[in-house]
């Protein structure tokens, strides 16, 4: 075991909670299981890459052709977008959905909640590095709750002397017994920008459902989202506060043949239900302001 693992049991280990070890490519990971869930956290980019509740199938989705290696995306769970969603509004070469899903973030806590559930919080602050690519001080909190329910929430408190205005995501991939099937509750009547169909603004008739490339942020929405999957009997639900928007995507057969992080033949697995504030629902923070974004996840049958 690495002296960075070693030191950061020592420190916040949790007995019949939470250890850190090596996991995929041998990123450091928390090894979250507690009575009601098992879940995985990677600490480069503050990344859920698995929740599971006791006899429940796995909740969050990941590629079998993700890459792990730091500083890079990873394919599934929940990346972190921050503080922009999508391709930069300005420099096509900066990386898309900014740089919270590849920067090295600190923990920060460790705890049991009174419910038994299991609490870790990291922190990442402005650097040089992210000065480089965004001119603001900024101080970043993510907290990850596993209990019956996920709860994942991303603080971001400005520290500066000026305003900023940030978009940002938690990019949940969710695993679906065939996305072909399923359909998507709570977005009914809702506007939504058509990003398969040139960002033109739509109305949603009636629930979301797949059968083509979709790639949808519905704007103004406070809604919770129910994805009902028939072929596993299940529903998952996808409640939220402080987000404004709500993205949907699949990128069905073509575009997954152009990701190599993506096998040909995962998308029938997978639907992303985004917790975000994107486009024209971004957010401005004052000096010593903050805003939470806070997703949470479970099984309602
Ligand atoms: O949230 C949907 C989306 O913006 C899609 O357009 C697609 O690009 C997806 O995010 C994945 O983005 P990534 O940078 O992780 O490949």
């Amino acid at each position: 075991m690495t002296d960075q693992l070693q030191s950061l049991n020592r420190r916040f280990a949790l007995a019949g909670h939470l250890q850190f070890k090596a996991g995929p490519g041998g990123l450091a990971v928390a090894d979250i299981n507690n009575e009601h869930a098992a879940a995985t956290v990677v600490l480069p980019g503050a990344h859920v890459l698995s929740f599971q509740p006791r006899g429940q199938r796995p909740v969050l989705w990941a590629s079998a052709h993700s890459r792990f290696e730091s500083g890079q995306p990873i394919r599934g769970g929940i990346p972190l977008v921050w503080p922009w969603f999508g391709a930069h509004p300005t420099d096509p070469a900066k990386p898309a959905h900014g740089f919270a899903r590849t920067s090295l973030w600190a923990v920060s806590e460790t705890a049991v909640t009174s419910g038994g559930a299991t609490r870790l919080r990291l922190s990442l602050a402005d650097s040089d590095e992210t000065r480089s690519l965004w001119p603001h001080p900024f101080q970043l909190e993510f907290t990850v709750t596993v209990g019956v329910d996920l709860q994942v929430e991303l603080a971001m408190r400005n520290v500066g002397q000026s305003a900023f205005t940030c978009g940002a995501a938690l990019h949940s991939y969710f695993a679906v017994s065939d996305a072909g099937r399923i359909s998507i509750h709570g977005l009914e009547g809702g506007d939504y920008l058509d990003k398969v169909d040139g960002g033109r603004r739509k109305t949603q008739a009636g629930p979301v459902t797949i059968a083509a490339e979709t790639d949808r942020i519905y704007l103004d929405t406070t809604a919770a989202c129910v994805i009902d999957d028939p072929g596993w009997g299940r529903r998952i639900r996808v409640a939220k506060l402080g987000s404004r928007s709500t993205v949907v995507w699949n990128p069905w057969v073509d575009k997954s043949r152009r990701m190599a992080d993506f096998g040909d033949e995962e998308y029938p697995g997978m639907v992303c239900v985004e917790t975000a504030n994107a486009a024209d629902d971004v957010v401005t923070v004052a000096p010593a302001g903050e805003h939470r974004l806070q997703a949470v996840i479970g099984v309602v049958g």
